[in-house]
């Protein structure tokens, strides 16, 4: 472990010695990516699927100057009600510790921690990735750069749909970060279940995929992996409201330039909105499948 400031809950520390099952779970989806209190209750729920996965939850975020990682049900509420809470990314990362601040943590800086903390897996909705009309603005998430360098996994139902996904996906490709399909044959587009793009491999059992993912790992490339699972049918978003809100969120947003950590959560915001609800709605289900299926992941990469 090389990250000074890094704070490991006992209960997750004693999982990590005696080599069970862990999942690292992040806090920004908490505070800018669901409204309030929908975060923190996502945030109890996935830990709770975790567990029903056979593992044990961290949740990571940062607290009075440390990164913290399997946060309280406490300290979480202490995060949540924060006010202005940073979203810390790889590059924001120091400046918010040595502030001796609070922030929640991104995929990227939660996978960072992930690592150093020595958890190899991780849950989420969606990552970030090429944003529509990114050859103007350059806008890439650090979430793509922490995947190509970080050896995590990270569960997800593909990247959030405000984005460009067949770039979001040829820039995986070309950083040799693997996308591997849970039970379906393409790329989801968060609230919806496919976005036509294909995925790396399919796989629909469980021990195959922790081989998977064992190998990758063993090849030393040092990237992380991206495991897709979509949302669970049930609760996929409509095509209309999804196509609609879509179209009126980018109207909303058109001509207000971009750039900077505040566009992904006005996009959701808005999504949110324009949708009545529905998005809230279909994230946190999708946030409790990708925590089901890391936990059991996690499990089988132990017995692999
Ligand atoms: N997944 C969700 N909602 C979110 C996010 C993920 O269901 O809000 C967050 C993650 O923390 C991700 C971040 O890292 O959005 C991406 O932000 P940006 O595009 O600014 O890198
Ligand atoms: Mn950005």
């Amino acid at each position: 472990m090389t990250m000074e400031r890094l704070r490991i809950a006992e209960l997750v520390a004693r999982a990590l010695a005696a080599h069970r099952p862990v999942v690292a779970l992040e806090t920004t989806v908490v505070t800018h990516g669901l409204p309030s209190p929908e975060g923190v209750r996502a945030a109890r729920a996935m830990e709770a699927q975790v567990i029903a996965g056979g593992a044990i939850p961290a949740t990571i975020g940062l607290l009075d100057g440390e990164v913290r990682v399997g946060l309280t049900p406490e300290e979480l509420e202490r995060l949540a009600a924060t006010p202005d809470v940073p979203k810390v990314n790889l590059g924001n990362l120091a400046a918010v510790l040595v502030a001796r601040g609070v922030g929640s943590t991104t995929v990227a800086a939660t996978m960072l921690a992930a690592h150093h903390a020595g958890i190899g897996v991780f849950a989420t909705g969606g990552i970030g990735g090429v944003h529509r009309g990114a050859s103007e603005t350059d806008d890439v998430s650090a979430d793509v750069t922490a995947l190509a360098r970080i050896p995590v996994t990270v569960v997800c139902s593909g990247a959030k749909a405000i984005l460009d996904l067949p770039r979001t996906v040829e820039r995986l490709e070309t950083l040799g970060v693997p996308v591997l399909g849970w039970r379906c044959d393409h790329f989801p587009a968060f609230w919806r279940r496919s976005s036509g793009l294909r995925v790396d491999q399919r796989f629909d059992d469980m021990a195959r995929l922790a081989d998977a993912v064992r190998t990758h790992h063993t090849l030393d490339t040092g990237t992380g992996i991206v495991v897709a699972n979509p949302v669970p049918e049930a609760d996929e978003l409509d095509e209309r409201t999804y196509e609609r809100a879509l179209a009126a969120a980018f109207a909303e947003v058109g001509s207000q330039g971009s750039g900077g950590r505040g566009v992904t959560p006005a996009l959701l915001e808005r999504m949110q909105r324009l949708s009545g609800g529905a998005t809230t709605r279909t994230n946190s289900a999708l946030l409790t499948s990708n925590a089901r299926v890391a936990g059991e992941l996690a499990v089988a990469l132990i017995r692999s």
